[in-house]
């Protein structure tokens, strides 16, 4: 029997999912498989060949995506984000590492049958670095890969662990076998600053901030920011993180000098949002109400990062920068989907 080619998505139902689906179905002539652990939504069901609701813990889940199609490429999107991880740190393991585990261990099954390597998408954060106290975060600037990989947070540790364990996958898999140094898995990770879409929200993150905030002014809510006016981190919006996604996969192997890339775009404090948005939504009603401990989890992570190395090997380079960001695409978005 012959297997149908197709990429795969894990956690389609997320927020990057609904991104991804939409692009690669626009941009490129790929079928898609869709998994997720709820069943997957309405509004995706129609550009997926097949959609699959199903844990990536489920082994007999995987078993059957894998005799049943040929993966040129994974998607592994399927997490649970920083603040959710902090209440079910044990679920987080599983879903974040042993997860990922899994979805490489497809992909090299998936390699082995195909005769060549297969690509593996992973969605790492800033979460991976750890500064110490706002001190040292303001002191540190931008940050580059290699610096204060110390995370603070369960969502953090897992993400880093699995940028090495997809590098080992990719660089060091067996390397004692016979066939030792066979490319099996060509892993490739973005480091996603916060993310800011203009179609759906975030659940469970602890920069939902941003997109809380500029989703209940467009609907007339008042909306408690849960980290202090001063507070900075980076943000990026939905289509950059799609656009950068799709520009790093289809890049060439030999233009990579790394397999993890930090991607940034724009750097606003807390207080620059608020007036931003009162910009467009003046009778917003947005006061700030500090919640210690997860302005501790944001506090550790940095407030903005260094993205030379995406921008000399691939390209990179942000379509929104803050103002732009507001523009051209939340705000002209977040009307018509309001209706205001
Ligand atoms: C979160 O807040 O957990 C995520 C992230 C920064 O990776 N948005």
């Amino acid at each position: 029997m012959i297997r149908t080619r197709a990429i795969l998505i894990t956690g389609v139902n997320g927020e990057i999912g609904h991104g991804l689906v939409m692009a690669v179905k626009d941009q490129r002539n790929e079928d898609i498989i869709g998994l997720d652990v709820e069943e997957v939504d309405r509004s995706l069901k129609a550009s997926l060949l097949e959609n699959i609701t199903g844990n990536i813990l489920d082994q007999n889940i995987l078993d059957h995506i894998n005799s049943r199609f040929e993966l040129t490429a994974i998607y592994h999107l399927a997490a649970l984000l920083s603040t959710r991880a902090e209440f079910s740190p044990r679920t987080a393991h599983q879903v974040n590492v042993d997860g990922t585990f899994n979805l490489l261990a497809l992909a090299v099954d998936q390699s082995r049958s195909q005769g060549r390597p297969v690509k593996f998408f992973f969605p790492s954060s800033i979460a991976v670095y750890g500064l110490a106290n706002l001190k040292e975060k303001n002191k540190a600037g931008q940050l580059s890969e290699k610096q204060y990989l110390f995370p603070q947070t369960m969502y953090g540790c897992n993400k880093l662990y699995c940028e090495l364990l997809g590098t080992y996958y990719a660089e060091h898999y067996e390397r004692l076998a016979a066939d030792a140094g066979a490319l099996r898995v060509d892993f490739r990770s973005l480091r996603f600053p916060g993310l800011i879409s203009a179609v759906t929200l975030p659940v469970g993150g602890s920069s939902d901030y941003a997109p809380e905030m500029l989703h209940a002014a467009a609907q007339g809510q008042p909306y408690e920011c849960f980290v202090r006016k001063d507070t900075a981190m980076p943000f990026m919006t939905m289509p950059d993180a799609i656009r950068a996604t799709l520009m790093l996969m289809e890049a060439p192997r030999e233009a990579l000098t790394r397999r993890v890339y930090n991607i940034g775009a724009f750097a606003p404090t807390a207080g620059q949002l608020r007036q931003r948005v009162l910009k467009d939504f003046p009778k917003a009603r947005i006061t700030f109400a500090m919640d210690e401990k997860r302005q501790a989890m944001v506090d550790s992570w940095p407030t903005d990062v260094d993205d030379t190395a995406a921008r000399t090997d691939w390209g990179w380079q942000p379509q929104h920068s803050f103002e732009e960001a507001f523009a051209y695409y939340l705000i002209p978005h977040l009307r018509n989907r309001y209706g205001i």
